[in-house]
């Protein structure tokens, strides 16, 4: 039995002054850099879209930013673009310990849909392979930790409860956007799949 610390989107543009920056997400690198010592394998994810992605508010016509939209796989937040592939806002925060970790993850990639979850896409069912990974290296235990608390790191957890793996977040080591509610609507879905918040 073995465990993983998956660390999601640790990345300039999610941290002040980035893009999307998540209040205080840079207060959460040094408590990570610490818990990387305590487990068997590091995994860190990596947002990653194209110029043209559909999650891009620029790439709607008149859309507001943080508003709502209908795909073909449901409702998409329309973000201010961010973690394009290749620029600086995409690459991880400098004082984050990258030499640790085993895997780097990148999600989001395909221009016409977003990518949450570190697990699958938001159609729920294109997977990014991150499940056969853990499996074959005889993880079963996971913590998540890193940014955005109430968008992938929950997204993310709830995927990995329902693989079967042992699930937490470390909450210390997790910063929210929080818009309308998300952060608690997230810790009630999370509590629901069977993930413990720690
Ligand atoms: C994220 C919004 C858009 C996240 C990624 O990492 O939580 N949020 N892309
Ligand atoms: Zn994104």
């Amino acid at each position: 039995m073995a465990n993983a610390l998956i660390v999601i989107d640790m990345q300039n543009d999610f941290c002040p002054g980035g893009s999307l920056a998540v209040p205080h997400g840079d207060q959460i690198i040094d408590p990570i850099n610490r818990l990387m010592q305590d487990f068997d394998a590091v995994i860190l994810t990596q947002d990653w879209h194209p110029a043209d992605h559909a999650s891009f508010v620029d790439n709607h016509e008149g859309a507001e930013p943080f508003s709502v939209t209908q795909m073909p796989y449901g409702p998409q937040v329309l973000w201010p673009r961010h973690c394009v592939i290749g620029t600086p806002g995409a690459a991880f925060h400098r004082d984050l310990t990258v030499k640790r970790a085993d895997m780097v993850l990148r999600k989001g990639f395909r221009a016409g849909i977003d990518s949450y979850s570190a697990f699958y896409e938001n159609d729920h069912a294109t997977p990014t392979g991150l499940a056969g990974y853990l499996r074959e290296r005889g993880i079963t235990q996971l913590s998540l930790v890193g940014l955005a608390h109430d968008f992938c790191v929950a997204w993310s957890a709830i995927d990995a409860a329902r693989l079967g793996f042992a699930t937490q977040v470390i909450e210390d080591a997790c910063r929210a956007i929080d818009m309308d509610g998300s952060l608690a609507a997230a810790r009630k879905a999370m509590r629901d799949a069977g993930v413990t918040l720690a």
